[in-house]
């Protein structure tokens, strides 16, 4: 057995009892439970599956099917049967997905049944032999195939630097780049936050976000699985739910968003949070105020941390003790992780310099799929990456962010990429050009707003452009707001001015 292949990492840390429960699905018609031996068998199944399709190593398997136990363990066969991971969000539409099977050419595809018409068209005219269904309720193809396998299986053996998961990122200049990770790059990660986040025997992980994305899919669940702890595995985020469960759980996961709408709900109380031990923000900037009103509401500090697709996490806030953990900031790079901060000639900046943040670490991934050049611009003479996240380091050592230098917007913890919609926009009949922001937006940090400008003499409806972009791409993309302009802000030097826009739009979804 590899001890580089992750899953195996992972399967050695199991309890000695696999017939415990590790996970219980919270929103299915009726409780599931699945124990240990449930997942080392249902894995050992599936990367028998995958194995009986004699695919060239390193294959990838694109994933997009909604959240189950059984999508988890898919990912942790590809992992065992030593081929690569590929997530995919499942609000992605047919323009968005041929995208992502031309580029990484995957030599199998998974999808919902209900997409499994146009998916597999795609996937077949790109050349994927194997397209599989798996849907929610424990049905499709897959796990019917998966069925007539032993249920006994070795990790392959993967070395640490072997990939193990493409995760598709960015794309400032509208194409997605897939960033590699490796199984070395997430095992390390994983290892230094199970003790970072002093995980215990007996902890319960509350599980409610996507299994698409690192947070829900790396942070969470090899957190969980590493320390042999019970998952209570929710579907879809549903706040009031996820408070019911609460007294039963120690530790939960989630980006701003999620702690903006359990604050707005009554039963978020000291009682509620009685048994947990720690509640953690990432994936976007968390408010001062939500930081103080949950600290307030509940007795608990949030812990913030920062991370991103191509590194995993970077910093964490302290866990102990809690009164460290530092509003605005997210906290001290993790042991392991280097991180500095650089003007724009590439000079050190002295504590409390604001500038682009690099970093480097056994976390960093190893480049962007078939973007050689891309990953060259992104990393510095000496091997740093650039993260494009602009902040500082203050003279006790805690990371802020303040910014951003690349053009992203982050909207309830998915990134929005102005530079996509708006080549989109750009395309349709009568509009002249366009420019897309973010702006404060309550419920999900950012909202996508788009100023648009007609073609002289062209007559444009702005909810006719957003019913139109909801057609072809992932409707968290689309625009919130769109707004109609005669012309858009430029420097001297043509640039549009992103910034007086924002400045100008900051109240747009302010009464909202
Ligand atoms: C859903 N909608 C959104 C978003 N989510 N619009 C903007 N931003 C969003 N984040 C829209 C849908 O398109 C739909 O629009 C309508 O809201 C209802 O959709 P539904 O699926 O019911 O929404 P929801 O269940 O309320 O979802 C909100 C959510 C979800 C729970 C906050 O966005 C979510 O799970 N976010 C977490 C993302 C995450 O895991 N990020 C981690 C990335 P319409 O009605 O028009 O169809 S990893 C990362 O960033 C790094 C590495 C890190 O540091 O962790
Ligand atoms: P992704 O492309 O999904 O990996 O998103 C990574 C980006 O999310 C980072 O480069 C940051 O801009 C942002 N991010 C993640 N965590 C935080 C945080 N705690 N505070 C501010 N921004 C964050």
């Amino acid at each position: 057995m590899s001890k580089g292949n992750l899953y195996a990492a992972l399967r050695a840390a199991f309890p000695a009892d696999l017939d415990q429960v590790a996970i219980e699905t919270a929103d299915t018609p009726v409780p599931l439970h699945y124990t240990w031996r449930d997942l080392e068998r249902g894995t050992a199944m599936i990367a028998k599956l995958l194995q009986s399709l004699s695919l060239p190593p390193m294959s990838r398997v694109a994933v997009q099917v909604d959240k189950s136990v059984e999508a988890l363990m898919l990912y942790l066969a590809v992992l065992r049967a030593g081929h690569v991971y590929l997530p995919l969000n499942n609000a992605y539409q047919a323009s968005e997905i041929e995208y992502f099977i031309g580029d990484a050419e995957p030599a199998v595809v998974v999808c919902a049944s209900r997409n499994f018409g146009w998916v597999s068209t795609l996937a077949f005219k790109l050349g994927t032999r194997n397209v599989f269904t798996l849907d929610d309720d424990r049905s499709g193809t897959l796990l019917e195939r998966a069925a007539l396998q032993p249920d006994a299986h070795e990790p392959v053996h993967r070395r640490s630097d072997d990939l193990a998961a493409i995760v598709y990122t960015s794309g400032t200049t509208g194409r997605s780049k897939g960033a590699m990770l490796s199984h070395g790059n997430l095992l390390s990660n994983a290892l230094v936050l199970k003790d970072y986040w002093g995980w215990v025997p007996g902890d319960v992980l509350i599980h409610a976000l996507p299994i698409f994305h690192v947070h829900g899919l790396f942070v969470a669940i090899h957190g969980a699985l590493l320390n042999a702890s019970r998952m209570i595995w929710f579907g879809r985020f549903d706040p009031k739910g996820v408070i019911a469960r609460l007294p039963e759980a120690t530790v939960f996961m989630g980006v701003p968003t999620l702690y903006v709408r359990m604050l707005a709900e009554p039963a978020l109380t000291r009682e509620a949070c009685r048994t947990m031990r720690l509640f953690i923000s990432g994936s976007a900037p968390l408010l001062p105020d939500t930081f103080s009103a949950w600290q307030q509401r509940t007795g608990h500090t949030l812990l913030e941390r920062y991370g991103m697709s191509e590194t995993v996490m970077l910093t964490s806030n302290p866990y102990s003790p809690a009164s460290a953990r530092r509003r605005g900031t997210v906290g001290f790079p993790l042991p392991g992780v280097g991180l500095r901060v650089h003007d724009e000639h590439e000079q050190p900046l002295p504590a409390g310099g604001i500038g682009g943040i690099q970093v480097r670490g056994p976390n960093v991934f190893c480049g962007y799929w078939r973007m050689p050049e891309k990953t060259a611009e992104e990393f510095t003479a000496d091997g740093w990456f650039r993260t494009g996240d602009v902040g500082f380091v203050d003279a006790e050592g805690y990371v802020s962010i303040v910014g951003r230098s690349k053009d992203l917007v982050i909207s309830g913890g998915y990134n929005v990429y102005p530079a996509e919609i708006e080549g989109w926009l750009n395309e349709m009949p009568g509009v002249a050009e366009s420019a897309v922001i973010g702006v404060p937006h309550p419920d999900f940090g950012e909202g996508v707003v788009a100023v648009v400008v007609p073609r002289a003499g062209a007559e444009l409806d702005a909810q006719a452009l957003i019913a139109a972009l909801k057609g072809r791409i992932a409707h968290f993309k689309v625009p919130k707001a769109i707004l109609l302009a005669d012309e858009l802000p430029r420097n001297t030097m043509g640039k549009v001015q992103k910034n007086r826009l924002r400045e100008q739009h900051a109240a747009l979804f302010a009464a909202a």
